[in-house]
This record gives C-alpha cells, sequence and structure tokens, in this order.
C-alpha cells in the first residue's frame, strides 16, 4: 500500500504489460497502468472478502437492475484505499499529474439517470457498512449516448465505452450460464403423477459475467458487481451449418451478441420493444441461475432455507421476470411443486418503485411476451389466477376491483402490469421518498395497499458522501475534517457540529474560499465546455437532470427571459449577477424535451451576446451531463433548482449532492425536497408553488390564459417568446412549447407556479447580496445534509428489509 510500491507496480505494468516507453505520448496508458496497479491491491480484499461470506453462510442480497451508473473507478477506489496523497506525490516525481491521468477513464455510463446512479451509491454503501449486497446488471456495449449539440440541437453520439478497454472488470467464462428464448413448452404428466413441463426448440443464448469490485470505505471489504454480457452458443445454428451456410449462420451469432449491445436511453417512458423485453429477462434469468447453481453445489435440491439466505431486490420492475423465473426454475429444474415454489418467492423479493408517471409504467404485450417467453407467461397466468382468488375472497363480487387489480389488463392488446406483478409476488414494496411512498399508497397501489397494508414501507434514497463529497470538493472535505473530524466519512450524521460554526466569523471566510475555488474549477469547465467565461462573483445557479417536462426546465428558462426582459427595461436596481446552467439529455424520441434544449441554447446566446447583460446574468446549456461532469457541477454550485412539478419527482438524488457541497435549494414541496426542507429548515430553503394535493386539485380548472394575462410579468415573457425574438431566423420553432404552457391540459403548471417561482429567485438573490447570512445557510445545509447519506437509506433497507449481518473483512488489515 506505500506509494513506491504502487509506483513501482505502475511502472511495469506502463513498461511491459502495455509494453509503452513515453509516457507522455500515451496518456491512457498511463491510466491503465495505475488502474492495474490499484486493481491489484483490490484483488487481494475483494478474495478475502468473498472466502468470509462464504465461510459464515449468510444470508446475502442481490440488487438487480438493469442500470448501473457507475462513473469512473480510478479516484473512487484510490480513496477507498487511502493511498490517494501517497500515490499522486510519488507520481508527480515522475512528472505525472493524478487529475489528468484520471481523467483519462471512460465514465461507465450504463444508466439513464436517477434510478443507476443511486444503484450505484447503494453498492458504495453496502460496501461501506460491509453488508453481503452484490449487484447484478448488464454490460451494455454502448452505454448512455454522448450528447453532442449543433446549432442548438441535441445530436446522439454512440458511447463506446470500453473501445479502450476496461481494467477494472474481470471475465468469468467458466460461470457462464444459457438462457432460453422462444420455443414452446410441453406438459406431462410423471410417473407418480406429477406434471413436468419442458421449455423446447428454444434459441439459446449465453450469458457470460464480468465482475467489478466495489470496495467499502477504508475497511478491507471488496463487494461484487457482476455484468452480464451475451454470447452466441457454441453448437449456434447447426442445422444451417449442416445445409452449408457457414457464413450465415456465423452472421446469426449477431442477434445472440446484440442482446447487451446498447442502453435503452429513456428515463421516464416504457418502449414494449421485444429487445428490452429480451434484455430484462436475460438479466433476470442469468442471475438467478448463478445464485441456484451456487445453491445447489452446497445444498442439493432442498430449498427449505432458502428464504434464510437469500433476498432479491428489484430496480424498479425492469428486472420483474426474475419473479416468473424463479418459479420456472424452482419447479422445472429442481422439482418443486407450485405452492412449495410460490412460498419461496414471495418471501425473497422485495421491490422498488421509483415513479408515478403513468407513461414509465411498464406493461409488455401478452402476445410478444408470450412468443418470447411461453413458459414464464404461464406461469404469470397462474400467478394471477391465484392472486384473483385472493382478491374475491376479501371483496366478494366486486367485480370492478377484479379488473383494476388483475396483473393482466384485458382490451384486444392484453398486457402485463409489471408493477401488480411486482407487488404481488414481493413481501416489500417502497417508495424512495416519503412524499412519494404516500401517493403510492394513496393512488398508483392503493388496492394493493389495502390488501397488504404491511408490505408497504419508503426508504428516503440518498448518495455517498464519498464520491458526492469527499472525492468531488477535496477542498471543503478538508475543512469539514479540520472542523469536525473524519468521522462524517462514514456517519454523514457528524457534520452537524458544523452548525456551531456558523456563525463564526473565520470558519465563515474559510467557507467562502473553498466555494470560490470550486466555483473557478466550474467555470474553468464550462469554458473548456461551452465556450463561455463565467463570472465567478456572480451566483451560480443549476439545473442538471435529465430533460423532462415534469422536471420544468422550461419554468427556469421563463425565470432567465424574464431576468433579461428586466435587464432590458432597465430594472437592475440591487441586482444580483447570476450565471446559469442548465444541463442533461433528452431522449432520443422526446421531441418536446429536445425543442427545450434548443430554447436554453437560443436564448443563453442572446443574452451572452448582448452588452447590456454583460455583468450581470448569463446562460449556458451544458453538453454531455454525466457523472465525472456532476463530480466538479456539484461542488461548484451555489443554488440547486429542484422545482419539479409537485408529486411528479419521485425523489430526486441530485438536490442532495448539491446541498452536501453546501448549495442552497429553489424548490416545490416535492420528493426529498420536503425531506431536506425539514432537516435544514424552511429559513435555509427557497420555497415556491403548488403542493401535490393542490396540483391535482387544480385539474380541469387550470386556465394558463388567464394567468398569463393577469400577470405582467408573464405576460412580456410569453410576448418575447411568442413573437420569435429569439429565433429570428427558426421561425415557429417554440410553437409546440408555446402551446403546451397556454394549453389547460398542461399536466406540469408552467403557468401556474410560474409568480411563486419568481418571487422565490428574488428572496434567493437578495440573500445572495447578504454574503454573511448566505455563507451562514450554506454551512447549515451542508451541516443538515446527514439524512441524505446513502449509509442511512441502506441501513433502513437493512433492518426493514433484508436483515443481513455486518461482516467485518477478515485478515488483510488496513493499513
Ligand atoms: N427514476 C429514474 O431514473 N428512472 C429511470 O431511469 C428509468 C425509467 C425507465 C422506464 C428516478 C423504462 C425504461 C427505463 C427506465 C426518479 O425520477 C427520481 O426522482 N429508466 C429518483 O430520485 C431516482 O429514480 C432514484 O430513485
Amino acid at each position: 500500500m506505500d506509494a513506491e510500491s504502487i509506483v513501482g507496480d505502475f511502472r511495469r505494468y506502463f513498461s511491459h504489460t502495455m509494453a509503452r516507453d513515453d509516457a507522455s505520448q500515451a496518456a491512457y496508458y498511463v491510466y491503465t497502468s495505475l488502474a492495474l496497479s490499484l486493481r491489484d491491491r483490490l484483488v487481494e480484499r475483494w478474495k478475502m472478502t468473498q472466502a468470509a461470506y462464504e465461510e459464515q453462510d449468510c444470508k446475502r442480497t442481490y440488487y438487480l437492475s438493469l442500470e448501473f451508473l457507475m462513473g469512473r473507478a480510478l479516484g473512487n477506489a484510490m480513496l477507498n484505499l487511502e493511498v490517494e496523497s501517497s500515490t499522486a506525490d510519488a507520481l508527480g516525481k515522475l512528472g505525472l499529474l493524478l487529475e489528468e491521468i484520471a481523467e483519462q477513464e471512460h465514465d461507465a455510463g450504463l444508466g439513464n439517470g436517477g434510478l443507476g446512479r443511486l444503484a450505484a451509491c447503494f453498492l458504495d454503501s453496502c460496501a461501506t457498512l460491509q453488508l453481503p449486497v452484490m449487484g447484478y446488471g448488464l454490460r451494455y456495449e454502448y452505454g448512455m449516448f454522448r450528447q453532442k449539440i449543433e446549432n442548438g440541437y441535441q445530436l446522439e453520439e454512440p458511447d463506446h465505452w470500453l473501445r479502450d478497454g476496461n481494467s477494472w472488470e474481470i471475465e468469468r467464462p467458466e460461470l457462464s450460464v444459457r438462457i432460453k428464448f422462444g420455443g414452446q413448452t410441453e406438459h406431462h404428466l410423471g410417473p407418480d403423477g406429477d406434471r413436468r413441463v419442458y421449455w423446447k426448440y428454444t434459441q439459446d443464448v449465453m450469458a457470460v459475467p464480468y465482475d467489478v469490485p466495489v470496495p467499502g470505505y477504508r475497511n478491507g471489504t471488496v463487494n461484487t458487481l457482476r455484468l452480464w454480457k451475451s454470447a452466441a452458443t457454441e453448437e449456434f445454428d447447426l442445422g444451417e451449418f449442416n445445409a452449408g451456410s457457414y457464413t450465415e449462420s456465423v452472421a446469426a451469432k449477431n442477434d445472440a451478441e446484440h442482446i447487451t449491445m446498447v442502453l435503452y436511453p429513456n428515463d421516464a417512458s416504457e418502449n414494449g420493444k421485444e429487445l428490452r423485453l429480451r434484455q430484462q429477462y436475460f438479466l433476470a434469468s442469468a442471475s438467478l441461475q448463478d445464485v441456484l447453481r451456487t445453491w445447489e453445489l452446497k445444498h442439493g435440491n432442498d430449498f427449505s432455507t432458502f428464504v434464510d439466505k437469500n433476498c432479491f431486490q428489484l430496480n424498479d420492475t425492469h428486472p420483474t421476470c426474475a419473479v416468473p423465473e424463479l418459479m420456472r426454475l424452482l419447479m422445472d429444474e429442481h422439482g418443486l411443486d407450485w405452492d412449495e415454489a410460490w412460498r419461496i418467492t414471495r418471501r425473497c423479493f422485495a421491490y422498488t418503485n421509483h415513479t408515478l408517471l403513468p407513461e414509465a409504467l411498464e406493461r409488455w404485450s401478452v402476445g410478444m411476451f408470450g412468443r418470447l417467453l411461453p413458459r414464464l407467461l404461464e406461469i404469470i397466468y397462474e400467478i394471477n389466477a391465484r392472486f384473483i382468488m385472493v382478491v374475491e375472497q376479501r371483496w366478494p363480487g366486486d367485480m370492478e376491483r377484479l379488473r383494476r387489480m388483475s396483473i393482466i389488463e384485458e382490451g384486444h392488446d392484453a398486457k402485463i402490469r409489471m408493477a401488480y406483478l411486482a407487488v404481488v409476488a414481493s413481501f416489500s414494496v417502497n417508495g424512495v421518498a416519503a412524499l412519494h411512498s404516500r401517493l403510492l399508497q394513496q393512488y398508483l397501489l392503493h388496492d394493493f395497499y389495502e390488501l397488504w397494508p404491511h408490505k408497504f414501507n419508503n426508504k428516503t434514497n440518498g448518495v455517498t458522501p464519498r464520491r458526492w463529497l469527499a472525492a468531488s470538493n477535496p477542498a471543503l472535505s478538508d475543512l469539514l475534517t479540520r472542523t469536525v473530524g473524519d468521522g462524517w466519512l462514514s456517519d454523514l450524521g457528524k457534520l452537524r457540529a458544523l452548525a456551531a460554526h456558523a456563525d463564526n466569523a473565520k470558519f465563515r471566510s474559510e467557507w467562502c474560499v473553498v466555494k470560490q475555488k470550486q466555483k473557478l474549477r466550474l467555470a474553468e469547465l464550462v469554458q473548456r465546455n461551452c465556450g463561455i467565461k463565467f463570472d465567478t462573483s456572480a451566483l451560480f445557479d443549476i439545473q442538471v437532470k435529465r430533460i423532462h417536462e415534469y422536471k420544468r426546465q422550461l419554468l427556469n428558462v421563463l425565470h432567465v427571459i424574464h431576468l433579461y426582459d428586466r435587464i432590458k427595461r432597465g430594472d437592475t436596481a440591487d441586482w444580483t449577477p447570476r450565471c446559469v446552467l442548465i444541463g442533461g439529455k433528452a431522449a432520443p424520441g422526446y421531441a418536446m424535451a429536445k425543442h427545450i434544449v434548443k430554447l436554453v441554447g437560443v436564448v443563453g446566446e442572446c443574452i451572452n451576446k448582448d452588452p447590456d447583460c454583460a455583468g450581470l446574468l448569463q446562460l449556458v446549456f451544458f453538453p454531455n451531463y454525466c457523472v465525472s461532469a456532476m463530480e466538479v457541477i456539484c461542488a461548484g454550485a451555489d443554488l440547486s433548482e429542484q422545482i419539479s412539478t409537485a408529486g411528479k419527482e419521485a425523489s430526486g438524488t441530485g438536490n442532495m449532492k448539491f446541498m452536501m457541497n453546501g448549495a442552497l435549494t429553489i424548490g416545490t414541496l416535492d420528493g426529498a425536497n420536503i425531506e431536506i426542507r425539514e432537516e435544514v429548515g424552511s429559513e435555509n430553503f427557497f420555497l415556491f408553488g403548488l403542493s401535490a394535493e393542490e396540483v391535482e386539485a387544480s385539474r380541469g380548472h387550470y386556465d394558463p390564459a388567464a394567468i398569463i394575462a393577469q400577470d405582467e410579468d408573464l405576460r412580456r415573457v410569453m410576448l418575447l417568446l411568442g413573437n420569435g425574438h429569439f429565433n429570428r431566423f427558426e421561425v415557429g420553432i417554440f410553437d409546440p412549447i408555446i402551446a403546451a404552457i397556454y394549453s389547460p391540459h398542461d399536466p406540469w403548471l408552467t403557468a401556474a407556479d410560474f409568480r411563486s417561482y419568481v418571487d422565490a429567485q428574488r428572496e434567493v438573490a437578495d440573500a445572495y447580496r447578504d454574503v454573511e447570512r448566505w455563507t451562514r445557510m450554506s454551512i447549515l445545509n451542508t451541516a443538515a445534509s446527514g439524512k441524505f447519506s446513502s449509509d442511512r437509506t441502506i441501513l433502513e433497507y437493512n433492518s426493514d428489509i433484508w436483515h443481513l449481518p455486518q461482516l467485518a473483512a477478515k485478515s488483510v488489515k488496513h493499513e
């Protein structure tokens, strides 16, 4: 673990394994050599950790997720191994800058946004808390697309993140498993009268695992993320070979290898594509077969203690094929009867819901499902038939309720409601923030809540303070440690002690120095990526997240246009200069989101080149927002925009990263914002907008035209938008946006919240000009962020759902 030995290994990897000799010419090889040197140091701990789990024969949880948005691994490994500063020094002596080396690593962008990043934060916390939790996911060849902006419009470029290899993964071909698709089922009566089902004439695909180490924070624990890659089987299409079509049959291998080719880039709408269903089943089947193979080695076909040792956490409904797949494996492969198999299944699954948006709720066409997974469809029908009997018993004769609750949505194209399947089969159902969990119980899953109230619980999200504070903000991290000790890294509640320093002038000035330093770093990033030089004395006002109407980037732009209008009118007394940054990816098929990206671009262009705005206002669209960008952005933010229509953002997690780093929030009463405000106090949070109840109550009598007519500021903003002020040469491109704002059916109520948003922004501006007050509020935000560590979240998952032991990794002493 000493720097000399790390650098020694690094040199050997560079000159021998990579066979390079001029470091300055080969930045990527420098990075790879360092990554391999660190991986070696994780491997020993990794083996010890797995051996300890094995030896203790402890219960384990498997986190099943189609997405793991891991970002970069190098900095994280160094932080967790506690070798960062010594290695940086030693590399410095070779003329190498650690920061520059780390920049070489491609982000592992195997997720869309919040849901995928949450999975990554959870793995970090599980390893840090020494919980035997393993992640199962897919090794997409192409992760989240790279976003380019051309003429203000989003273009998607493929993200071939594996092109230069991936130093962190270890292929385990010996653990490959076979996955079946298509074919048909045959039901036979066995000699002793029992029913046997065979799934035959299938087209098979191999699943090959790649393991990625997940180190805990300075504790010797290294957990595993196992990612599956699809590959053709050996005997692939022998028929074709025999017929002499050698090349055609080799080409047909493609179909198999395509399954894990690309991540679907939708974060809030299901798309019903067959390939997506293939991905979901592929993950579910491979992961379960992996777990059952290990089980069988030790217990044979005795599953009597299986539920005491295994739990599967479903990250949304995406891996829910695991429910019928576990039934199938237990019955068809291991000979259990229905009742035994169901008793096990319903006690091993736990389901997390991440959204209430109807367009994101997965419903698979029964026809397609049956063609691709005929045996699973039979099982789902039987689960449903038995479930319907339970409903009938509880509510005899309530046919309307039966129809509502059925896992199968009847109609000319019948659908499988995956969320209902997940609820029926799980012993735990949770939302991701208090409001969200309450709304799940009151609306989306109300019938199920009445039937099984005990299944329902809340687990407010969190984020890992190692990546989102320690690694992303070393300057603040130092100040925190000097002030309250270093306990906060593994117990973020310790930051509460900061509050006592909020009135200390010297501490406040140190706080400002740190923030200023991080703003400079962010300004450099903006300059590099957008070509605009931010004024670092201005308020850094930031909204980064997927582009979606419910997140209301549009409301943000309307406010910026209003500020621009004020400047042009000369209404600039007591002005607070602002730099507004908006970033995020639009789903490629989401036209309205793409219009919004373009709007940010043109409004920004108009403002940034207007001399009247100089020193007062800037607006920039940040391209290709991703994990590594957020590490710089969250540290440099003053103001965090969390402005979704109340009731629509399940939790939000960016809000937590900003808060930890001392940004203040302007936000609605939505998702975890509510809990953030509770923790920090209403006086340190800028609240605006309708509540979720008011949003619902407004349906049917929302009149945006009247609101606009009565609000002079909004009227002027709509005039500027409508008369083409920002799009002189591209007439009409924003008509859909204008129409959406004027529509009485606008689900996002943009006009309704404009006035209170602008008023809250006024308060923000006033507060920012009072440096002492702002700094105090900033400190109090960081001080109150303890609840939003994913360590807290995971401890709650463990005590309420998983019940795993915390196992100290033995033997590998941490030096
Ligand atoms: N949800 C989220 O990120 N969802 C997805 O990425 C996603 C939905 C979906 C549907 C976020 C079909 C196919 C792929 C899909 C919530 O919006 C946040 O409020 N991917 C929340 O903080 C976060 O999940 C973590 O809970």
